[in-house]
This record gives C-alpha cells, sequence and structure tokens, in this order.
C-alpha cells in the first residue's frame, strides 16, 4: 500500500513538473499559512485573468501594508504581480480601498454602513465597462483585513466569479497572550525562546516583528500582550515601555494594540510606595500616572491584563479588598484613553478545602455588577486549567451583567508540547458550541463571549500564544495550525474548524486533493486521541508535576494538594472519578438547572465527562455494555492506535510536499507514537493496581511495570514556570 502511494506521488510530482509547476522544495515553515508558492498553471491562468491590475493606494500605512501584501502574494501566486494603476482601464482589475480613499470606490456606491471599523466586502463589479473587484471597507484596516481574505481565495483555489462577501469581526477583541518573560524565556512556550528581544529593543527591531503582525492581521488578531501574566513590574518601567512601544510602532499599521500584563504589588515594587492597596489615593495616583506615562508613548494602547491573587500573585485580597475594587482601580485609570482591563477569573486559593473546580465561580459570581465598564473578565474555557477536555467554565453565562472573554491556550501545556500533532479547533469547536442554557436553549458560550446573549459591546477572546523563535514560530508546522484556528475563530467563533483546517493546509501545504483530505482527517481526529492515550471519560490532571510532561497519575510531590493527580482521579479499590455531584462537592450546581440536572445524574452526564463529575465503581456498566474498567483500558488503547494510524497517514503522503517539513512531522509522529504508548501504559499500570483487576482480554498489558514508570525523571523541560 505504501508503495502505492509512493508511485503516486511520485507520478503526480513529474506531472506537476511537466505542467510548469514548482517542485517541491524544502521549506522552514517560516512563511506559515502566507506562503504565496506558485499556483498550478491552469488554476494560475484563470486567476490571472481575474486579476490583472491592481489598483490600491498606500497613502496610509494601513493601505501600504495591503498594497504590498496584495503586490507580494499576487506575484508568488500567479508568478508575477500584476501593474498597478490609478484606474480601471482592462477587465480583471482589484481595487483596494475605502469609500473616503477612493473615487472609483465612491462611484460603486457600495452599502458599508454596517462594516464598522473592521469589516470588509469583497465584490464583483463592473467599472468603465469592466469586470473587477473590489475589496472595500470603511476604515484602513478592513482594507487590509480584506486584502488577506482575497488573497486566501486564490490560496485555497476558490472561483473568484460573483464574488459577494461580507465580513464584519463577532468579537471585538482577538487578542493573543504571550506568556514571555523579559529574560527571554516563555512560561508553558515549546518553541523557542521569545520572540521580544527586550535586550536589543527599542534599537534594534527585528524585521521578524512585521512578519508576525503579518500573521496576526492575516487572521483577525487585534491584540497583543506582550509579556506574562506572572508579570514582572519592571515592564512598567520606562526603558521597557520604550521597547514595548517600538513594538506597538510595528503592530500599528497591521490594527494590532500593545497590552501589557501588569503586576499588583507594582506600586511598592518600582513606585516606592508602602502598599499597593486599590483603595488607597496614593496607589490611584501612583496607577494614573503610570497609565498617562503609557499612553504618552502609544496612544493606541489597548490596556491591562492581570492575574491577581492566584498561583502567588500579589492582588487586592491582600488588602481585604474584592476582584471587583483591583479590576476597578485599572478600569478607572484607563477609560480616559479608551483602554481595557482583562481580569483573569483563574483563581483557586491555597487555603479553601472547596473543589478547585468551584473556586473561580465561587469567587467571581457574586461580583457580577460590580466590574466598572471597560473591564472584561477573562475566563479560561474550564473549571481547571486547560485540561484535555474538561466540560465549559461554569462562569459563562452566569454573570449577565459583565463581559466575558474567553481564554484558551493555543501552547500545549498540556497536549503533548510542540511534537504532538494535536489540532484544537474541535477543542475550540466544542466549549463554544456549548449550550450554557442559561437563557434557555441556545445560550451558547459562543453567544456569552460574542456579547449577542446579554447585549455587551465589549467582547473578547484570548489565546495563550505558542509562538517562539524557531524558525517554525510554533515549535513544529501543524502547531501552527492552533494559532490559526484560535484567530479565525476569534473573529467568527461560529466557524467550522473542519473548514478551517482544511484552508490551513491549502496555504499551508498543498491543494492537492490527495493531500488535504487525508491530512484534514487526521487533524480532526488528532484531539479526540490525545484525550484517549492521556485522559479519557473525564479524568484530567494526570500529568508530571511542574514540568507537566508525561503521565504521573500516582504523583503526590507537590505541596499542594490541588496540584497532585490523585485529588483529581481519586482511584481507589472500589472505583474512581470525582464526585462533583450534590453527593460530592456540588460543582455541578454551578451550572444552570437544565445542564445541572444533567451533570448530577451519572445516566445523563456525556460519558466523555464521566469521571469528571462522577465516581464510579471499576465494574460499572457503560452505555456499550462494557465495564467502566474495560472501556478505561480501550480508551487508552484507541489512543495509541489512533496515533499509530496518523503516523501510516503521514507515511503514505511523502512526496506531496517539501522533504523538510515532511520529515520534521514523520518525526514528531514517531515521538508521539511512542508518548502514547508511554501515557496509555503507565495509566493503566497504575489505575489496574488501584482497580485489583486483571486486564480485559484482547488487550495487551504494559510494556513496563508500574515501578518503572514510576521511576522515570526529567530534566530541564521546556516551558517551566518561572514563580
Ligand atoms: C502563567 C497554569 C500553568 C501556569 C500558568 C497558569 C495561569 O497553572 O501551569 O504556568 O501561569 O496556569 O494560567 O496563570
Amino acid at each position: 500500500m505504501a508503495l502505492f502511494f509512493r508511485t503516486i506521488a511520485g507520478v503526480m510530482l513529474m506531472l506537476a513538473a511537466s505542467l510548469g509547476m514548482a517542485p517541491a522544495h524544502a521549506e522552514d515553515g517560516y512563511e506559515l499559512w502566507l506562503r504565496y508558492h506558485p499556483l498550478a498553471a491552469q488554476q494560475a491562468q484563470y486567476d490571472r485573468s481575474r486579476a490583472s491590475q491592481l489598483v490600491a493606494d498606500a497613502a496610509t500605512p494601513t493601505r501600504a501594508a495591503a498594497r504590498a501584501e496584495l503586490l507580494r502574494g499576487l506575484r508568488g501566486l500567479l508568478g508575477a504581480a500584476p501593474p498597478l494603476s490609478d484606474t480601471v482601464t482592462r477587465s480583471g482589475a482589484i481595487i483596494a480601498g475605502t469609500t473616503a480613499s477612493s473615487p472609483l470606490i465612491a462611484e460603486l456606491h457600495l452599502d458599508t454602513s454596517k462594516l464598522g471599523k473592521e469589516g470588509y466586502v469583497i465584490r464583483s463589479v463592473t467599472l468603465h465597462g469592466h469586470a473587477a473587484i473590489a475589496i472595500v471597507g470603511n476604515d484602513d484596516i478592513g482594507v487590509l483585513y480584506g486584502s488577506f481574505h482575497f488573497l486566501r481565495l486564490l490560496q485555497t483555489g476558490q472561483p473568484l466569479d460573483h464574488l459577494a462577501i461580507t465580513e464584519v469581526p463577532r468579537v471585538k477583541l482577538r487578542v493573543l497572550d504571550h506568556w514571555d518573560n523579559l529574560n527571554g524565556s516563555v512560561e508553558r512556550g515549546y518553541a523557542g525562546t521569545s520572540i521580544w528581544d527586550w535586550w536589543k529593543l527599542p534599537d534594534w527591531v527585528s524585521p521578524r516583528y512585521t512578519d508576525y503582525a503579518r500573521a496576526n492581521a492575516s487572521i483577525g488578531i487585534n491584540g497583543v500582550v506582550l509579556n506574562n501574566v506572572n508579570a514582572d513590574a519592571l515592564i512598567l518601567t520606562p526603558a521597557y515601555l520604550q521597547k514595548a512601544a517600538a513594538l506597538a510602532a510595528v503592530f500599528r499599521p497591521y490594527g494590532i494594540h500593545v497590552y501589557l500584563s501588569v503586576r499588583f504589588s507594582a506600586p511598592i515594587e518600582i513606585g516606592g510606595l508602602k502598599t499597593a492597596d486599590p483603595l488607597d489615593p496614593e496607589v490611584q495616583r501612583w496607577w494614573r500616572q503610570k497609565t498617562d506615562e503609557i499612553y504618552k508613548l502609544m496612544p493606541d494602547f489597548g490596556g491591562f491584563l492581570v492575574k491577581a491573587n492566584s498561583e502567588g500573585q500579589p492582588g487586592p485580597q491582600d488588602y481585604k479588598r474584592t476582584h471587583a475594587d483591583g479590576a476597578n482601580l485599572f478600569a478607572d485609570v484607563l477609560a480616559p484613553h479608551g483602554g481595557v482591563v482583562m481580569w483573569r477569573a483563574f483563581v483557586y486559593s491555597q487555603s479553601s478545602a472547596d473543589d478547585r473546580a468551584k473556586q473561580a465561580y465561587s469567587e467571581f459570581k457574586p461580583l457580577d455588577g460590580r466590574f466598572h465598564a471597560n473591564v472584561l473578565l477573562q475566563v479560561k474555557n474550564g473549571p481547571i486549567d486547560f485540561q484535555p477536555r474538561e466540560p465549559f467554565s461554569p462562569l459563562f453565562g452566569a454573570m449577565p451583567k459583565t463581559p466575558l472573554m474567553m481564554e484558551f491556550q493555543i501552547t500545549k501545556e498540556y497536549l503533548g508540547f510542540a511534537t504532538h500533532l494535536v489540532y484544537l479547533g474541535p477543542l475550540y469547536e466544542e466549549v463554544l458550541s456549548s449550550d450554557t442554557m442559561a437563557q434557555g436553549k441556545g445560550s451558547t458560550v459562543a453567544t456569552v463571549i460574542d456579547g449577542s446573549l446579554d447585549g455587551h459591546a465589549l467582547s473578547g477572546m484570548a489565546g495563550i500564544a505558542n509562538i517562539g523563535t524557531d524558525r517554525d514560530w510554533c515549535g513544529s508546522d501543524f502547531n501552527q495550525a492552533n494559532w490559526y484556528v484560535f484567530g479565525r475563530l476569534a473573529w467568527n467563533p461560529a466557524l467550522s474548524t473542519r473548514a478551517i483546517a482544511e484552508e490551513w493546509i491549502r496555504m499551508t501545504f498543498s491543494n492537492d486533493e490527495a493531500f488535504v483530505k487525508p491530512v484534514v482527517d487526521m487533524m480532526m481526529g488528532s484531539r479526540e486521541a490525545a484525550v484517549d492515550y492521556m485522559t479519557p471519560l473525564g479524568l484530567a490532571h494526570l500529568m508530571g508535576p511542574g514540568h507537566h510532561y508525561g503521565p504521573a497519575p500516582w504523583d503526590t510531590s507537590l505541596p499542594r494538594a490541588d496540584w497532585r493527580p490523585p485529588y483529581y482521579h481519586r482511584a481507589d479499590h472500589q472505583g474512581i472519578g470525582f464526585d462533583r455531584t450534590r453527593t460530592g462537592s456540588d460543582a455541578a450546581d454551578q451550572y444552570a438547572p437544565p445542564i445541572a440536572a444533567s451533570f448530577n445524574d451519572v445516566k445523563q452526564t456525556p460519558e466523555t465527562l464521566l469521571l469528571w463529575f462522577h465516581h464510579v465503581p471499576w465494574d460499572y456498566r457503560m452505555r456499550s455494555g462494557h465495564t467502566l474498567w474495560y472501556e478505561l483500558v480501550a480508551h487508552y488503547t484507541q489512543g495509541v492506535t489512533d496515533v499509530k494510524r496518523m503516523r501510516e497517514t503521514w507515511q503514505h503522503l511523502d512526496g506531496y510536499i517539501d522533504a523538510d517539513r515532511y520529515r520534521k512531522t514523520a518525526a514528531f509522529l514517531s515521538i508521539q507514537e511512542r508518548e502514547a504508548q508511554w501515557w496509555r501504559d503507565a495509566c493503566i499500570a497504575y489505575f489496574q493496581q488501584m482497580s485489583g483487576l486483571p486486564l480485559p482480554p484482547g488487550f495487551a498489558p504494559p510494556q513496563h511495570p508500574l515501578s518503572y514508570y514510576e521511576s522515570l525523571s526529567f530534566h530541564n523541560v521546556p516551558g517551566q514556570s518561572s514563580w
């Protein structure tokens, strides 16, 4: 079979050469999805006749960026850039601009009234008797977004006739959160060190920052938090603010606003004050002056992101004040400048004996309505911490008076670091499409975070970046898809992540159907495979202590109970799982009544979340008729089988893309298969010791005894936290 596929691939390469297509050549992933490599001859010919002239001015930095991108893209895709012109003289002109900037566009009388600042239309039109395509925004940034969309049509081989596209972002703030430290390390980063070269900034501004801005603008990301939420107060000193301002200057033409993570105790650490009490007038004055200083340097500064009273970070509770008091301190000093506060809801207390999954809700729900208008509460997708699968956070739908911002993790802290191929689209989609039932059926998480459910104009979605200094930006070519899908969903949370995967593959690798189809399937199945080989049936938090690498369901080395895997799985001789029903921690009742009713009932709880909500005996009968113990072993085994299949699928695709990216993915899939086997075997060995049951017939025993897995230790694991 493999030979058959290789032969076919070889024939296709020869065919490509005879059709004048560029042969696949070595690449390093730097170009991301903006590759603009020559299209197949027939498609290029079709596109050339519809992009024969470019009418676009460069009078502002943003329109200059749009024009440069169109020229760059068309040159790459079609072999030559179309000539620039001031007017339409032939069929096939591309006209890009705003009604105000272009008399030609004004002539079209397009209705742009509903586009807002960032929306755009791409329309097939007739101008001066010639067929043309107009890319029109109300504002320059819409023109840039529309230009990227137009290029995407070419990159993915779409027809260019009868275009009538209107796009308006559904979410206002679409933000990448970098967990980058000022010393160059990246917390939970697996793609090298920080791309911000703080030491050389602001004097040396790497051209890479422009490519970073291009990539973000191409998917509609309009904000970047430069530094880790475990923040260093130094970021607010004049020297660092100058550096941040240099980055803001690069990002400005691309519609990207800079935000900073701030440390609550900064007035003490760099301001010389004795307190950081949010109600202290001196503290308020300090923050006001600091904020004014920032806006002098960056007039379009976005605002602050704050992690407070969480995992050892300082916060308002140190002064017996509430999270609302803390957030409003920043809201008030940012408001005159139009800035926002993104206040994180990721809190759980060292001293609380309550279920960690309940604590964010318990803390924040009573504060609904107490935050000032420019505060967004940034909530992780699940109640614990970016596990391979969690139910949606019960805060979604529970705080109608507060804009809730989604926080997804793009970097794969709990999903195999850089090397495992796990496409996060299905995870994001599962969360966004979950129905909170807060206001009856259809109150999905997506409608909470886009502001439509509760009528909030302010809305946002944040993703923890997976970007570093690696040439491929993200530590692997397939990790780029997670950056991509995050941006596309932030623009429109209702998009299909299968469709997004397909467009990403076409732009990143190839339009060849024989390549696209199996790779889409592989990506779409990859998240469930990871759930199966790591934490099936609602298990969570089984990974190694601190570094989070590999399985360690037995580990009790860390000081806090809620940092130890046994806290989460609660396996013993009788059964396994965390009882979060009314007989247990009662976390289920934090959801709206119909959802709570199903999570409280073991028979109604989806089996994918069974052990999240219920402690059940090992011989519990699953819907399949098998026992829980059987299903657990079957899921772990399925995960490994799925990864093996992914590796084999990739093996059959040798020859469709350049050798370097092919080989790297092949090597990473081998690592993933080995580590999936390790996860399966270690977890089965451990849970078998708990259950005392024999392995169900037909399943291979773990390759090693439990003591072997328990003895493994790891040094210099990347991405370790800084606190
Ligand atoms: C930035 C988890 C991670 C930490 C991270 C924290 C957070 O605990 O392991 O590295 O810290 O989440 O989101 O604040």
